[in-house]
């Protein structure tokens, strides 16, 4: 072959021209020389171009999630002319005031992996908590190894978060006995903070329904109360001021039996003690069952016959009335330990270690192919709310609401969606939204729920202002109690109690809606941060949980006293357009919102009834639901409404007339709210100031001629409100 051609072997029939980036000057080649910076492997064959490393991906964007972070890139502009292109990440761990930087070390997890990365993307994990970090991309293909030159990369600094301590991992057994079993654990690896205390979850082997948490400042732990000759499974997690870690593993340890030989011989006399009392309590009870009584137990008040009827049910309550003040019970351990024949209780996701086995225990799983989806109806914080069909096999099929997760959630994100059905799955009642399923084996991940096709209630109303009968207004609202009766029963605190988060049907059926864990009051617009940092919707909540957090069904009670104002004043926004700060002051100084107009006087006492300073005087939802049913069956009772004049005037006995507001005459008041056309009416009347204006009342505007009812409302809530923002405050109660 001549020059610029070669023959790489020598039976092949002509010469070949050197492929691209590669020459011979000589005469009679069997292969061609690669040029500068060109490179060929040893695997590829002589007639393949020459090729070299690939220049820097482009683009990397971070994404960073407590102690993981998330990169991605686009892959490199100059390939290098290889098809073999993977990337490699370099980890640099950097203390920011010294200004070193170290390699990360064999503590970071990849995942997939570290080197040899084909996607364009890559997750690290058990990274160090607020530590700057750098990620250096590096794209590499078949012939990097063989180019002396410089590494191609791209590089993304990031600070890792707080994060919650990482999972206890060493727990040892100490001393058992028949009924208690010691432990001591270590702390976990990696804490990320002070360590405040740990959470001790246990339960009899099998029975993980009906568990017990213990906390405890220490390592160590006494379980008592525990049944003889009984696996436990223990899992303790540790909590900094960035929230609990993950549940550690599982941990079993059997108490001894009861006869067990015992080194601590004074047990033997208590044994035998017991054991005669046993042995007698027995006979009494068979003779107490034999003569034709029966009892019955609830936890509160198991009587001791019951407890020798029912020993394993003494046992729980016992143990748990010794143990736990009731109400701290509901609050932080909803899903009481104890289980009873009968009273179901709700369990919080989140004492699941593994979110996606709380959602498979509480939510059906449905195949994508049972849904359709018809349109959009709405926008979520985790994606779009649709309406469509489900066709379940062997069922008839069923109008549907659908929310779906949108593409590029985080792992974080998917177990917050999916939360919500975790929570509704556990509910079953005809005014609590109805949960059909979840999708979350194929993408998107769907939550499906039966259709209520008025959508939520604050709206309906707006958009139905004055068409309704109180008996309907009533008939609402002994829905809500009746669905928020069944939620506190099963221990569960809503929170985000509102005309908003209640949806209503085509039969005018309301539901109580929107669940969540923390995520609730993420995706409330009217939630704002208290300055204690929680997000809190202000106008809703009790003062003793804006305060303090104590949020318990009696804070719920509160809420429902603010739906009900909500309802019957059709959808008006509680207080107004005053501010969360002015909410706050007036109800701390004993103000309440004002009837509203043609308010049954009955409804309007439920509601000063529902926002009692102190929590333990408000009414229970059981008393709530009976005292609506009362007035539904008897409803002239809802004939005497609030006092037209005193809804108004009785804020203005003491605290001033309207003079100084924000309206300098009647007129100007009168041009804002669009009732212009009364101004000469009402200065012909001798309501020529706005101090006199103050003093109108309804049968003043009827009198007048102000006839529309809508007028009539208009005139009377804008006075209403007025007089509430200038005396910062409502009805004194
Ligand atoms: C709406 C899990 C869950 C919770 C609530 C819904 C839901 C909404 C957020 S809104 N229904 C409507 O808005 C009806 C609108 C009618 C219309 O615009 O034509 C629902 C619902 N369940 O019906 C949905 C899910 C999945």
């Amino acid at each position: 072959c001549r020059p610029g051609f070669f023959k790489a072997s020598p039976h092949s029939q002509s010469c070949s021209k050197c492929p691209p980036h590669s020459y011979t000057n000589e005469e009679a080649s069997t292969s061609c020389v690669c040029e500068k910076d060109y490179f060929r492997r040893e695997s590829d064959p002589p007639t393949m171009a020459c090729t070299r490393p690939p220049s820097a991906p482009r683009n990397a964007i971070s994404n960073v999630n407590e102690t993981s972070v998330f990169l991605e890139w686009i892959p490199p502009a100059d390939t290098g002319g290889r098809k073999d292109v993977s990337y490699y990440i370099a980890c640099k761990k950097c203390i920011s005031h010294a200004g070193v930087c170290e390699e990360c070390g064999g503590q970071v997890r990849y995942l997939p992996r570290q080197i040899g990365l084909k996607n364009t993307s890559v997750m690290m994990v058990d990274l160090l908590a607020h530590t700057n970090y750098t990620f250096e991309i590096e794209a590499v293909n078949g012939v990097s190894s063989l180019s002396p030159g410089i590494r191609q990369y791209v590089s993304v600094n990031v600070t890792t978060n707080q994060a919650a301590p990482s999972p206890v991992t060493i727990v040892k057994k100490g001393k058992i006995a028949k009924n208690s079993i010691s432990l001591s654990w270590q702390e976990p690896d990696r804490p990320n903070g002070i360590i405040l205390e740990y959470e001790i979850k246990y339960f009899e082997k099998d029975q993980e329904t009906s568990y017990t948490i213990i906390k405890s400042k220490e390592t160590t732990i006494t379980a008592e109360g525990l049944k003889p000759a009984s696996v436990y499974v223990f899992q303790i997690r540790a909590r900094t001021a960035a929230g609990y870690g993950v549940f550690s593993r599982r941990f079993e340890f059997e108490t001894t039996p009861v006869f067990a030989a015992s080194s601590d011989e004074s047990q033997i006399p208590i044994i035998a003690v017991s054991v005669t009392v046993g042995v007698i309590l027995l006979a009494v009870v068979i003779g107490f069952l034999l003569s034709g009584s029966c009892c019955e137990c609830g936890c509160g008040r198991a009587s001791s016959l019951c407890a020798v009827a029912h020993p394993s049910l003494i046992w729980r309550c016992g143990y748990s009335k010794a143990k736990q003040d009731p109400e701290e019970e509901k609050m932080h351990f909803h899903n009481g330990h104890i289980k009873l024949p009968g009273v179901r209780t709700y369990i919080d996701p989140h004492t699941y270690e593994d979110p996606n086995q709380a959602v498979h225990e509480f939510a059906k799983e449905i195949e994508a192919s049972c849904i359709t989806i018809e349109r959009v109806i709405g926008a979520g914080e985790f994606g779009e709310v649709c309406s469509g069909r489900l066709k379940l096999p062997g069922k008839r099929e069923l109008p549907v609401a659908i929310k779906t997760l949108k593409v590029g959630y985080t792992e974080k994100q998917r177990r917050d969606f999916l939360g919500e059905a975790s929570i509704m799955g556990q509910f079953d009642h005809p005014n609590i939204i109805h949960l059909e399923g979840v999708v979350t084996k194929s993408k998107p991940v769907m939550i499906v729920t039966e259709y209520m096709e008025n959508g939520s209630l604050d709206t309906f109303l707006k958009k139905n202002d004055g068409q309704f009968t109180v008996i309907q207004l009533v008939g609402m609202l002994r829905g809500i109690a009746a669905g928020m009766k069944y939620l506190s029963d099963m221990g569960y605190v809503h929170r985000d109690l509102a005309a908003r988060n209640i949806l209503i049907n085509s039969n005018l059926v309301c539901k109580v809606s929107d669940f969540g864990l923390s995520r609730v009051l993420e995706d409330d617009p009217e939630a704002a941060y208290t300055t204690r940092g929680g997000k809190i919707p202000i106008r809703w909540t009790a003062p003793e949980a804006i305060a303090f957090r104590k949020f318990t069904s009696a804070s719920d009670v509160w809420s429902y006293g603010i739906v009900m104002w909500e309802v019957v004043s059709y959808g008006e926004r509680p207080y107004w357009e005053m501010t969360n700060q002015d909410v706050i002051k007036a109800v701390e100084e004993g103000y309440r919102l004002p009837s509203p107009m043609d308010c049954p006087a009955a409804l309007y006492q439920l509601m000063l009834d529902c926002w009692q300073k102190d929590r333990n005087s408000r009414p229970k939802f059981e008393e709530i639901v009976n005292m609506l049913d009362k007035l539904i069956r008897n409803p002239s009772s809802l004939k005497t409404l609030v006092n037209a004049s005193s809804r108004v005037s009785n804020l203005l006995s003491d605290h001033g007339p309207l003079g100084s507001g924000a309206y300098r005459s009647v007129g100007e008041w009168l041009e804002a709210i669009k009732m212009g056309r009364y101004t000469e009416l009402f200065m012909e009347n001798g309501y020529s100031s706005m101090d006199a204006v103050a003093q109108v009342t309804l049968e003043d505007l009827r009198r007048l001629g102000v006839t529309l009812v809508g007028h009539q409302k208009k005139i009377m809530n804008s006075l209403q409100e007025m007089k509430v923002q200038l005396i910062n405050g409502m009805v004194p109660l």
